[in-house]
C-alpha cells in the first residue's frame, strides 16, 4: 500500500515542491485546497503533476473540513504548510492571519489526534519567530524566541501548539524553523521574486524601474526544493524533534540586486530602484542567519543549490515567462498590490 500523505498548503510554493518530491517517492498525495473565484493550481501545473494531486476542499479555519478530510484519508504524514504567509500583509489583517496560522494549525493538530492519530505531523515553523533575537548573530534551535509582527506571533502559537500536542498527547509531531527559502515558483509579492520578475521586465523593454523598500535588512535565502526534503526527513525520523533548515550565509537586498541584475549583463543597479516608502515595514527584522548543525548532524541534511544558482534559476524562469506571456499576450499572474 503507498503511503497517505495529506498537505496542506498544496497549491504554495512549498506545497508544489513537497508534492512532487512524494510523489517521486511513491505517495499518494492529498492536499487541501480552499475555493477561490479563480483558482490556483499554477505552481502544480509548472511542475506537470496538477493531475496526480488528489484535491480536497477546505479552509484551514474550517474545523468541520479539515476533520471530514483527515477522517476520509487516514493520512500517515501530514505536512501543515497553509498560511496567509506574507509579513507585510499580516499588520492589515492581523485578526485573518492569526485565525489561519494559529488556529488553522489547531484545527489541523485536532483532526489528527482524533482521526489519524498514528499519523506524524509536520509543523511549517519560521525563523521570523526570532525577530531579532540573535547570539553571535546567528539563530538556532535554543536562541529566545521574540516575534515582531502579527504573523510571526500566530507562526509562535502554532509551534508551541505542535510542541504541546507532542509533549501531552504523545504526538509524533515536528516543528521546521525554516529560514526563508525561494524558488521560480516563489508568489511574486515576495521581494526576491518581485526582484526577479522586476530585473526580468527592465531586461526586455517593458519597465524601467523596481520600487523597493528597505534594501539593508539581510536574510539567509536557500532553495525551496532543497527544504522540502528536509521536512520529508524530519517525519522519517525515529522521534519527533524540531529542526533549525537553512544555509548558514545571509545577504542583504542589495546583494540580491547585484546577482540579479549581472545575470541580465547590468553592473550598475542603482539607477533603476526607487525606494518606496509603502513598502517599510513597521518593525524590521535586521538581519537572520540559521545555524544548520542540529539538521546536518541528525537527518544528513544539507542544502545543494548556492545563492548565486538560486538567483540566477529565478530571473531565468522569469525572462522565460516574460516570453511566453508576450507570445500570449497576457500577463498569467495578479500585478503587484500597494503594500506588496
Ligand atoms: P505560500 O506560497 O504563501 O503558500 C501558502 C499556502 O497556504 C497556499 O497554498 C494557500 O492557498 C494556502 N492557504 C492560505 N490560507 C488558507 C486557508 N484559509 N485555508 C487553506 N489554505 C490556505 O507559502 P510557502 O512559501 O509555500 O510557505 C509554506 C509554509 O511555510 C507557510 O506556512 C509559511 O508561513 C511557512 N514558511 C515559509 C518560508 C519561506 O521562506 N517560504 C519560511 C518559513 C516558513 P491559496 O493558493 O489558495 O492562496
Ligand atoms: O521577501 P519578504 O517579504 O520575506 P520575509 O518578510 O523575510 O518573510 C518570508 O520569510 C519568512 C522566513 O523568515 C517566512 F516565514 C515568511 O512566510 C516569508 O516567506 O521580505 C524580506 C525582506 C524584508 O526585510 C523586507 O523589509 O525584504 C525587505 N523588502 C524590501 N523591499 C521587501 C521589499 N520585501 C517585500 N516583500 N517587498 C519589498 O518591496
Amino acid at each position: 500500500m503507498p503511503n497517505k500523505a495529506f498537505i496542506t498548503g498544496v497549491t504554495g510554493q512549498d506545497g508544489a515542491y513537497l508534492s512532487q518530491l512524494l510523489l517521486n517517492k511513491g505517495y499518494e498525495v492529498y492536499g487541501l485546497v480552499r475555493r477561490l473565484s479563480t483558482p490556483n493550481y499554477w505552481r502544480l501545473e509548472e511542475l506537470g503533476i496538477r493531475d496526480k494531486v488528489c484535491i480536497l476542499e477546505g479552509d484551514m479555519t474550517d474545523s468541520h473540513s479539515v476533520n471530514s478530510i483527515v477522517k476520509s484519508i487516514r493520512p500517515l504524514e501530514v505536512y501543515n504548510l497553509a498560511a496567509q504567509s506574507f509579513v507585510a500583509t499580516s499588520w492589515q489583517q492581523p485578526v485573518l492571519t492569526t485565525e489561519v496560522n494559529a488556529l488553522g494549525t489547531l484545527n489541523v493538530l485536532n483532526a489528527v489526534k482524533l482521526y489519524s492519530p498514528e499519523a506524524r505531523f509536520y509543523q511549517a515553523s519560521t525563523s521570523e519567530m526570532y525577530g531579532n533575537s540573535n547570539i553571535n548573530n546567528t539563530q538556532d534551535e535554543h536562541t529566545p524566541l521574540h516575534p515582531r509582527s502579527p504573523y510571526a506571533i500566530s507562526k509562535l502559537a502554532a509551534h508551541w501548539f505542535t510542541i504541546n500536542y507532542r509533549e501531552s498527547f504523545g504526538m509524533f509531531a515536528c516543528s521546521g524553523i525554516l529560514f526563508n527559502h525561494e524558488s521560480p515558483l516563489r508568489g511574486i509579492e515576495f521581494v526576491t521574486r518581485k526582484i526577479t520578475d522586476g530585473v526580468a521586465r527592465i531586461k526586455c523593454g517593458l519597465s524601467d524601474h523596481i520600487a523597493l523598500g528597505n534594501l539593508d535588512a539581510k536574510r539567509d535565502w536557500g532553495f525551496a526544493g532543497d527544504y522540502v526534503e528536509a521536512m520529508w526527513l524530519m517525519l522519517q525520523q525515529e522521534q519527533p524533534d524540531d529542526f533549525v533548515i537553512s544555509t548558514g550565509i545571509n545577504h542583504s537586498i542589495r546583494d540580491f540586486l547585484d546577482a540579479a541584475f549581472s545575470a541580465v549583463g547590468i553592473s550598475n543597479w542603482e539607477p533603476y530602484i526607487r525606494q518606496d516608502p509603502r513598502f517599510m515595514r513597521p518593525a524590521e527584522l535586521h538581519e537572520l542567519c540559521g545555524k544548520n548543525s542540529k539538521a546536518q548532524e541528525k537527518l544528513g541534511w544539507r542544502p545543494k543549490v548556492a545563492f548565486d544558482e538560486l538567483v540566477r534559476m529565478m530571473v531565468e524562469a522569469d525572462l522565460k515567462r516574460i516570453e511566453k506571456e508576450s507570445t500570449a499576450k497576457t500577463r498569467y499572474e495578479p500585478s503587484l498590490v500597494a503594500g506588496h
